[in-house]
């Protein structure tokens, strides 16, 4: 298989209603779509990085460039027969890694279309359904996010994660907490706080949380081994971990108990592959972190999902919790008892839905091999 031609994509689409992090609040997701061709076949997929470089340091208008001058050219016209062999043709540029991911998740999805199997299979899933929580945004008072809870859990999803901030976090614990005793609860910090806050993340401890996600800095695994030695609530790791090489780092010192695998994050399926099997070498607990996703994204995050070492229900949840209107179809949706099954069509399993795209699309440019040749001096 070569990739005959490449296409980026500037979508926009807004949010149902705004997602608050400790980083920012976002109302639309400004996001860059990868379509990769061969003989007629197209595979595709989704630059997970922000319109700013707040949850760690890609962002959709650096990807652009990075795919174009330096991704795209490396893999264009290159033979490959499994789309894990272009991570070496990618390795010479540095961190980048939601960009790589982009096209590589694309080369994935456009073999096992061409093979005809679905792109669990072609990855090793053996999951035929994967279990579904929520990560809900930060609210001004702690009702509002009960309620919003209690939509979720008679939806059916497994788990609730909350973002929390430094100000927005005990009383809101607490609240939920009070109002739903036994449900499975997590709380995302996104990098708010700092080992100074050691004694105050402690408290936690009194409200049977399943993890803190990520409370310290995005890139110091060495402070978070020092709190994962004061608190007993298991640290899940996200933004620190780019690679298998921060995931083994991150577990010898003991930094983290549970880790977050994020496809972009990580630099694609065969990146992430290898972190969820190292993980379930172990016996660590992984589950897939979710990026407001369009449906190609969250596609790619179910079959990944589908991996034997996705122990515990992951934040990918129902298009039309984000979007009044997917760009796939059929669209994501969870069933009562909170799974998503996962599709048997070839590829990433949903139709895409090419006209609404074309329609939503900002600016688009496409590149070909003549074109890589020239970039790369005619070689
Ligand atoms: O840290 O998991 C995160 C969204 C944007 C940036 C970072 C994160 C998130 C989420 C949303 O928690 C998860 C989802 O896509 O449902
Ligand atoms: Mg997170």
């Amino acid at each position: 298989m070569r990739i005959e031609r490449v296409t980026l994509r500037e979508i926009r689409l807004r949010l149902k209603a705004p997602f608050e992090t400790s980083f920012g609040s976002i109302s639309e997701r400004r996001i860059l779509l990868v379509e990769a061709e061969s003989q007629g076949l197209t595979g595709w997929g989704e630059c997970t990085a922000g319109d700013g470089p707040f949850y760690n340091s890609e962002t959709i208008d650096g990807a652009w460039i990075i795919l174009s001058r330096f991704v795209i050219p490396a893999v264009l016209g290159k033979e490959f027969e499994s789309p894990g062999d272009l991570w070496p043709l990618l390795e010479p540029v540095r961190g980048h890694e939601m960009s790589k991911a982009a096209l590589e998740n694309a080369a994935w999805d456009l073999t096992a279309r061409d093979k005809g199997i679905p792109l669990a299979a072609l990855l090793g899933g053996t999951q035929k359904e994967i279990a579904c929580g929520v990560s809900l945004g930060i609210r001004s008072r702690p009702e509002e996010l009960t309620s919003a809870i209690e939509a979720e859990l008679a939806a059916g999803y497994q788990r609730i994660k909350i973002k929390i901030k430094p100000g927005k976090d005990l009383a809101f614990i607490e609240a939920v907490r009070a109002r739903f005793p036994s449900v499975k609860l997590m709380v995302d910090a996104n990098s708010a706080y700092s080992l100074d806050d050691a004694g105050h993340l402690k408290k936690f401890d009194d409200y049977g949380l399943m993890m803190i996600e990520q409370p310290l800095a995005w890139d110091d695994i060495y402070e978070h081994a020092k709190l994962q030695a004061i608190v007993e609530t298991p640290i899940c790791l996200d933004e620190c971990i780019h690679s298998l090489h921060h995931a083994e780092t991150a577990l010898e010192l003991r930094a983290c108990r549970i880790l977050n695998i994020k496809l972009g994050r990580v630099g694609g399926h065969a990146q992430a592959r290898k972190i969820a099997e190292h993980c379930r070498s172990l016996g660590v607990p992984v589950w897939c972190g979710g990026m407001l996703e369009s449906g190609i994204g969250r596609a790619h995050n179910i079959a990944m999902s589908s991996h034997p070492g996705f122990v515990l229900p992951g934040d990918v949840s129902a298009s039309q919790r984000y979007w009044a209107e997917d760009i796939i179809d059929p669209e994501v949706t969870v069933s009562p008892r909170g799974t998503i099954e996962l599709p048997a069509q070839p590829g990433i399993g949903y139709e895409v839905r090419r006209t609404r795209i074309e329609a939503l699309t900002v600016r688009a440019e496409t590149f070909r091999i003549d074109a890589a040749i020239l970039v790369s001096g005619g070689r």
